[in-house]
């Protein structure tokens, strides 16, 4: 497949201004007519053939300025439209173009979801609906009419505002014509036609405009919408109120379908979701999943300024849209719940996941340079570390004038396709700031990691710190240059007190930048030997090595006032001993101790003062986070031994606190969904796990009793995933209890998929394998293959990194498979190889082998071929 590289962007040729589309629905035999009023670009060259993309559409006719075109005038092929000597002045376009939703496999362009009609435009699905320049700069006013059979799809949604609708006499069929004043790249575009039920709303905006905002479902389930109604109602409150962007049209929709391959988009006025982050009911949907919703409808919601009304100049700038929405996004649900308990949760998807990516033969800058195929770049990196990066931004500046950076950035480049250059000018223009160092963020890979020394003069009542940093080397980046590196720090004496010592690198607002491959900072003043809290808050995304003792991190435990560092300091100490426990080097009974005793008095003091963060404390690293840190020659077996024995550790030393907690926190009021219920119902149930690890017997029987008497989702899989862990009827009895339970409940049974994917023992290839068979399974749907496939490769770390290359081999037959009907779906799967390279060496050659045997494979996708080559690389 071409390479496309950054450096050759040039502005398109041609323009569009409007776009005029007759959408007749059919399920086989979609008529779409665009009427493209189109000029030559004055950026562009001139005397140049128009050349519209296309992607498996089937030309119909095609007129320019009403005169039907002859064959000769004009060469086109599924992938292409060429008319070779196109007008030098303003023209009209008309396309007719014949398309089937219903053969649609890949989910992109329109096609069908449990019968309904939808799109998928981003990022080159407009091209599978008509010939286009589909690409995000080119920026044009769209009128849709749509039509269809009345009884077939009652329900039609388009972009922007309502017009008009109506019957069209003498058939069954209706329609309605949709107009979008904003103007907007293709990508944005969207459309509806379905039988579906709605909850709505009016909204009045901070000026005074009133909106109709409304949730699109299945019939029958409108109840389960109301949660994400309110979601986007508050979401409309907190930008207004901390970003002062208002909301632009009459209505706000958004549509849930089944059958998507990510989340959610974020098209003009339309957004359409992924049912799984929309459905909520307390006996359906996890406190996890809650909030996944809440953050989702936040997040597309806000992409209607960061994103629609300010949009990309092409698909390198993808960072600028979805880095700081991201951001936005998060923010959001910080404020909407709790800061800190928030900031652990990111940071610990960051690392899980963006850490993981950037250590792997598929690393790449946040603004990457060149791509194959755009849909493998919608990545951790991309999303997560490009938020980290706006969060450094705010950090650096403070948040007075990163708000004055974002207002200015939204006035001056409002209607506009922009770039990351456009983006940090704004801020480099309201501080005066030369932001140009900083940019290496977006333009240089891999993860930073930044060693930190500490000296006592006990003398001279100084405490330096030296700073070094180092980013690995990546593919196409063999060396760096040094970063911009926001630390936020403190020192807190030995007996746990804040100490107000000085050091004029340090700003009043405690963050000092390190700019150098090393630096040195000093404190005079200070009293006594101090314990240093560096990156509080995880001021930046690098990986830390600190020469503090266990004693020491648990002094920040205990007092550090950065709660984020109080729980990295618990994670550090555990994660010394895991990683040393699984990798043969001896841990003295002392050190295990010391670790359960400091957990064991948290638990005594601080715990019940906030569960959320407690729970947080008590989960130790996962077991692929121990793989990470150890980087080379992971035995997975081992660190899943590991893992238990530390936690079987620290359930017997902490028995009755445990106990304690377990009956305490015993839910006496209906469900839920705040933060505050959630924490509780969270602490309770590392509890449970915990009491597992320490006492099998018992805490088979407490998740058994929790099983058939939890009032809600979250409780009843908290206990069903304790019970996967202890092998007997009793879970096999759960496991068909539930299945019976949630049979009409996709879904529910997506998370009985997950939990059976994941159980740590030989037999799970088989129950997989299975379970592929089963009814609610569906290789064409993505939420079901992500549910078990996906968990299979991403979560079980014993079981697909099999010794014998099982586990390796069952992922790509799947991928295999999956590719031939969504390429986008494979070549996520594909993904969970990359960790093939830090294994040991026989699971590596397994590995390496079932990459190879995909690679061999012929008519392979762009998408899974560019992921497979580049792992192998
Ligand atoms: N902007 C969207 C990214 C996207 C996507 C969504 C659904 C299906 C395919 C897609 N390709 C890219 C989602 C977002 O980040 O908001
Ligand atoms: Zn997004």
């Amino acid at each position: 497949a071409q390479l496309v590289r950054l450096e050759d962007y040039r502005p398109s040729d041609f323009l569009i201004d409007r776009v005029e589309l007759d959408v007749r629905l059919h399920p086989t035999m979609t008529k779409v007519t665009a009427t493209l009023s189109m000029r030559p670009n004055p950026a562009g060259r001139s005397d140049v053939p128009l050349v519209l993309d296309g992607d498996e559409v089937n030309l119909k006719a095609i007129a320019l300025d009403e005169r039907v075109l002859e064959v000769g005038e004009f060469e086109a092929s599924p992938q292409s439209l060429v008319i070779s000597q196109p007008p030098q002045q303003p023209f009209r376009l008309t396309i007719e173009t014949e398309i089937d939703p219903t053969a649609n496999t890949k989910l992109m362009g329109l096609y069908r979801s449990s019968g309904n009609y939808c799109t998928q435009c981003e990022a080159e699905g407009f091209r599978r609906i008509t010939y286009f320049l589909d690409r995000p700069d080119v920026l044009a006013v769209y009128t849709t009419r749509i039509e269809a059979e009345r009884v077939e799809a009652p329900v039609l949604l388009g972009n922007g505002n309502p017009v008009e609708s109506g019957a069209v006499e003498g058939t069954g069929r209706h329609y309605a014509i949709w107009h979008d004043p904003f103007p907007k790249p293709s990508y944005l575009f969207a459309l509806v036609g379905g039988r579906l039920g709605r909850v709505a709303k009016p909204f009045t905006t901070m000026s005074g405009r009133k909106v109709e905002i409304a949730v699109y479902v299945e019939p029958g389930k409108e109840h389960r919408a109301d949660y994400a109604l309110d979601a986007l109602e508050r979401s409309m409150i907190w930008d207004e109120k901390v970003f002062g962007r208002e909301y632009d049209l009459d209505v706000f929709n958004i549509v849930a379908v089944s059958d998507f391959n990510m989340g959610a988009m974020e098209n003009k006025g339309l957004n359409i979701f992924n049912d799984k982050y929309v459905l909520a009911s307390p006996e359906t949907a996890t406190d996890t999943d809650y909030a996944n919703i809440e953050a989702i409808i936040a997040h597309e919601y806000f992409h209607n300024w960061s994103g629609n009304r300010v949009t990309c100049r092409d698909w390198f700038q993808l960072c600028l849209k979805e880095g700081l929405t991201v951001f936005r996004d998060q923010e959001f649900s910080s404020d909407e719940r709790s800061r800190p308990v928030h900031r652990i949760a990111e940071v610990k998807t960051l690392r899980a996941r963006q850490f993981l990516e950037d250590s792997s033969p598929l690393s790449h800058p946040v603004r990457p340079s060149q791509y194959r195929e755009i849909n493998n770049f919608y990545t951790a990196t991309v999303y997560e570390k490009g938020a980290e990066i706006v969060r450094m931004l705010k950090t650096i500046i403070g948040d007075e004038d990163f708000r004055r950076g974002m207002d200015l950035y939204y006035e001056s480049c409002d209607g506009t396709a922009a770039t990351v250059e456009d983006f940090l000018k704004a801020f480099a223009d309201v501080t005066g700031r030369d932001l140009s160092h900083f940019s290496h963020w977006y333009a240089q890979s891999g993860t930073p990691r930044v060693n930190v020394h500490g000296h006592y003069d006990e003398a001279a009542k100084t405490y330096r710190i030296d700073f070094k940093q180092q980013i690995p080397p990546t593919p196409g980046q063999p060396t760096k240059e040094p970063m911009v590196i926001p630390v936020v720090l403190g020192l807190v004496s030995q007996d746990g007190q804040p100490m107000q010592a000085a050091c004029e690198r340090v700003s009043t607002r405690g963050v000092f930048l390190l700019d150098k491959a090393e630096d040195s900072i000093t404190f005079t003043g200070v009293s006594s030997r101090p314990v240093p809290s560096v990156f509080r808050g995880f001021s930046a995304p690098v990986k830390v090595s600190l020469d503090l003792s266990s004693e020491e991190l648990l002094v920040l435990l205990r007092h550090d006032t950065d709660a984020f560092n109080r729980w990295q300091a618990a994670q550090t100490v555990a994660m010394r001993m895991l990683v040393s426990l699984s990798t043969g080097v001896a841990v003295r009974d002392e050190e295990m101790n010391s670790l359960a005793s400091a957990f064991c008095s948290f638990m005594d003091r601080d715990a019940l003062s906030d569960p959320a963060f407690a729970a947080l404390v008590l989960t130790l690293p996962s077991e692929a986070d121990i793989a990470q840190e150890i980087g080379k020659d992971v035995d997975p077996d081992a660190i899943h031994r590991a893992r238990k024995e530390v936690r079987r550790h620290i359930g017997r030393a902490c028995f009755e606190h445990l106990t304690d907690f377990y009956r305490t926190l015993a839910e006496t009021e209906a469900y839920s969904p705040d933060a505050a219920s959630a924490g509780r119902r969270a602490l309770r149930n590392a509890a449970l796990d915990l009491l597992t690890a320490a006492d099998q017997q018992a805490g088979e029987k407490l998740a058994s009793e929790q099983f058939e008497t939890a009032s809600n989702m979250t409780d009843r899989l908290a206990s069903l995933g304790v019970l996967m862990t202890i092998p007997g009827m009793v879970r096999e009895n759960a496991i068909g209890d539930f299945e019976q339970r949630y049979r009409n409940e996709p879904l529910v049974l997506d998370k009985w998929f997950t939990l059976q994917a994941a159980i740590p023992e030989d037999t799970t290839l088989d129950r997989v394998k299975r379970l592929m068979e089963h009814p609610a399974f569906s290789i064409n749907n993505p939420n079901r293959v992500r549910s078990l496939i996906g968990s299979f490769a991403m979560l079980n770390q014993v079981q697909f990194n099999r010794k014998d290359g099982a586990g390796y081999a069952l992922l790509a037959s799947i991928v295999l498979r999956a590719d031939e009907l969504n390429p986008q779906l494979a070549s996520r799967l594909l993904t969970a190889f990359s960790t093939w390279k830090m294994m040991e060496s026989t699971r590596r050659s397994h590995a390496r082998r079932a990459l190879q045997s995909i690679a061999q494979k012929p008519n392979l996708s762009r998408d899974v071929g560019d992921i497979v080559n580049r792992s192998l690389e």
